[in-house]
């Protein structure tokens, strides 16, 4: 299963932070405030009612500072330092715990919490405050005109052309901690598949596409995760 492995594509979901005490989104706690998640995660939510929006990604982005990388954004890092073949780790979270357990070849498919967009100027910056209260944006100086930099259900997810030149050329895929609920994220284990890469699925239950995968692990991400990482990097 190694030795013909040169280009690994990951795709992590909220799964994959679920040991560092954030939320995923179908668990028992995919309500926020007794909204669907999906009803707060759309341009029109935010265009409806921008406080409600601002004040979900507003408390997300503060529990984030309360939080840390588990053993499984720990083992990623360390394939991403190790691994001599190409490697991309395409998350679909708007979490940054990948980059603080020292990942690097990262893509945030979906966004980030700790990004901020002027809706005047077009500007995208680092952003780790409230957007909620209608600061100025630091490039154009207008006042409430931020939002998050979240891609939300009906926009385009970022990079997708750089996404699909890795799964086509993908010798390996593995999904881990994601339910396989949301397109296109969801779709990318067909077209690894069809390239011919072998997909490999590890996550806590049977995903909604598990039948699509090579091979599917069940269990906890801090444990199933290392110890595949310890079988890749122990054939390198
Ligand atoms: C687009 C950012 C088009 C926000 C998110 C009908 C059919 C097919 C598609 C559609 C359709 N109707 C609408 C669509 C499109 C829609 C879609 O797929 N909807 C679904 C609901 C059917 N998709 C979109 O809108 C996408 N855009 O299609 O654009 C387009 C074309 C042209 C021009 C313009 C536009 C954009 C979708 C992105 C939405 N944003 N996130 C935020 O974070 O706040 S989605 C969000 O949910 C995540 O990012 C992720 O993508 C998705 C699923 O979440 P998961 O990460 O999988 O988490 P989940 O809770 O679901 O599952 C957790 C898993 O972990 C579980 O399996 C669990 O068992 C496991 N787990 C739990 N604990 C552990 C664990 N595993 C291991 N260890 C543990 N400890
Ligand atoms: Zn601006």
């Amino acid at each position: 299963m190694i030795d013909d492995i040169s280009n690994i594509v990951v795709l992590t979901g909220a799964g994959v932070s679920a040991e560092s005490g954030l939320a995923t989104f179908r668990g028992p706690d995919g309500l926020w405030e007794g909204h669907r998640v999906e009803d707060v995660c759309t341009p029109e939510a935010f265009r409806r009612d921008p406080a409600l929006v601002h004040a979900f990604y507003d408390a997300r982005r503060e529990k984030l500072k309360a939080v840390e990388a588990n053993a499984a954004h720990r083992a990623l890092a360390r394939l991403d330092a190790e691994w001599p073949g190409k490697l991309l780790i395409v998350t679909q979270n708007v979490d940054d715990l990948h980059e603080r357990a020292g990942a690097k070849r990262i893509l945030h498919m979906h966004g980030e919490l700790k990004s901020a967009w002027c809706l005047g100027c077009d500007a995208r910056m680092k952003w780790e405050e409230d957007l909620g209260s209608g600061p100025p944006c630091p490039a154009c100086g207008a006042c409430g005109r931020l939002r998050p930099d979240i891609v939300w259900f009906g926009e385009m997810p970022y990079e997708m052309e750089r996404i699909d030149r890795a799964l086509t050329g993908a010798d390996l895929f593995v999904s881990i901690g994601t339910s396989g609920a949301v397109y296109p994220a969801a779709g990318f284990v067909q077209t690894a598949r069809y390239a011919g890469a072998r997909t490999l699925e590890l996550n806590l239950e049977p995903s909604l596409g598990s039948y699509h995968f090579h091979e599917t692990r069940t269990g906890r991400a801090g444990e199933v995760v290392p110890a595949w990482v310890g079988e890749m990097l122990g054939a390198a």
